[in-house]
């Protein structure tokens, strides 16, 4: 049995301070019965707790570390823009090469405004969508997670649907009523939402792969008929590409779907493991921000150097011509893996994979909707979770969360994976 003790202790004297004793719920391990794990160090594709425990990391920060952690070149970047002054409150010229490195990637980004997380950028999206529009209604997938601002959350995934509450206290009633969810991957549920609110709707926020309900690949033609409702009734179309910007393709979803969004929010990746975000998008719509336009949005840390340097570094390396082939290999084996593994145990088993995110259901179905997700064996799961953590694997500690892989995972990293997959799917048959 891996020794807890270190950890357990950190978890009791963090929650005689911080609510909970984490600063993100998600990280409590509420769901899979156990504390979380304190982190002490992370290198390549490993994470190491405060007992010493070394694991073999799938969470990848949730979904950041594309390169592994401590990218040699990546700190280095962090090193020299530390020594040259850690925050200035005024621009840089490197800001203006990270947003050209992102318009470079996207090609329906003519301009980037960047934030410090993926809340502000959806946040400041959808202002800018209802500014535009004048109107204020806006569409959001059941199970789609955009942060923690009031309007996103209405029927939201990630850590809200693991603790099954999916909306939150301290929004105001009338802000909710704004929101309208809709099923992801139900073409129809969005033409009716426009059908029922004649011109009112401002945008339609959607994750063009959901991954906050797990990994849900959107079914054939839906994108496309997403905007295809958008341009015919005047809204706006914000993708939501926080965790798939750079991540299913170095211009996102976009690029591997080949649909463009008016505005796309990214975070995660493009901090390069630093608080950063962005939101870009079409001139005529980020025109509108202040001080060029009448949207007010700010930041102290808006373009922080450290950032700003982590993001374009972590960009550069990305840019590499093998960096995509590279990454779906990896995911490929490692699906093929436990496709393999389940069936030897005889353990019904959905992978949902897109490029280097994937999700393991416990489901004998195809998952395509929230409510297929809810459906799959959560109870099996937990045990999955647990067992695995045992043997050094650092999973999610949530159905409702993606496996990351990096670049940084070997092939051995990988097979060891899928040995302990095994060896747990045979444990909770
Ligand atoms: N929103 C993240 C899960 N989809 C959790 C972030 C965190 O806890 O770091």
């Amino acid at each position: 049995m891996r020794a807890r003790t270190y950890s357990q202790a950190a978890f009791e004297q963090a929650k005689k301070v911080i609510p909970g004793g984490v600063n993100s719920p998600a990280r409590a391990f509420g769901s899979v019965d156990c504390g979380p794990l304190f982190i002490a160090a992370a290198r390549g594709a490993t994470i190491t707790d405060v007992d010493g425990n070394t694991y073999i990391d799938y969470v990848g920060s949730w979904g950041p570390m594309i390169l592994g952690h401590a990218h040699p070149e990546v700190v280095t970047a962090i090193e020299q823009a530390a020594a040259r002054g850690t925050s200035f409150g005024a621009p840089t010229e490197a800001e203006t090469k990270l947003a050209r490195r992102i318009a470079a990637a996207y090609e329906s980004i003519d301009k980037v405004r960047l934030v410090s997380s993926g809340t502000e950028a959806v946040m400041t999206a959808v202002r800018l969508a209802r500014a535009f529009t004048r109107r204020e209604s806006i569409v959001k997938m059941v199970g789609g997670y955009h942060g923690h601002s009031d309007s996103m959350l209405v029927s939201a995934g990630s850590g809200l649907a693991e603790h099954g509450v999916p909306s939150s206290a301290g929004v105001p009633g009338h802000v909710a009523a704004q929101t309208i969810a809709v099923p992801y991957n139900d073409i129809e549920a969005v033409g009716r939402a426009f059908a029922n609110y004649p011109d009112r709707i401002a945008a339609v926020v959607v994750e063009p792969v959901a991954a906050n309900m797990g990994v849900i690949a959107p079914v054939e033609g839906y994108l496309e008929a997403i905007r295809q409702l958008c341009d015919q009734h005047g809204a706006v179309l914000i993708f939501d590409e926080v965790i798939t910007g750079f991540r299913v393709a170095l211009g996102g979803a976009q690029q591997r779907y080949g649909i463009k969004a008016d505005l796309t929010c990214l975070g995660k990746i493009v901090g390069g493991g630093l608080p950063a975000a962005a939101v870009g998008g079409r001139s005529d719509i980020m025109d509108l921000l202040s001080p060029v336009g009448p949207v007010y949005q700010a930041g102290t840390l808006s373009g922080n150097p450290l950032a700003v340097a982590a993001a374009n570094k972590t960009l550069e390396l990305l840019e590499k011509s093998d960096t995509y082939r590279t990454l779906e290999q990896k995911g490929a084996s490692l699906e093929a893996g436990l496709k393999d593994a389940a069936g030897r145990a005889g353990i019904p088993l959905t992978i949902n994979r897109v490029g280097s995110i994937l999700s393991a259901f416990f489901s004998q179905h195809p998952v395509r909707h929230f409510e297929d997700v809810q459906a799959t064996d959560i109870a099996r799961f937990k045990r999955y979770f647990l067992d695995m953590l045992e043997q050094g694997v650092y999973l999610a500690p949530s159905a409702y969360e993606a496996m990351f892989l990096s670049l940084a995972h070997t092939q051995q990293d990988i097979d060891k994976t899928v040995s302990a997959a095994y060896n747990a799917f045979c444990n909770i048959r």
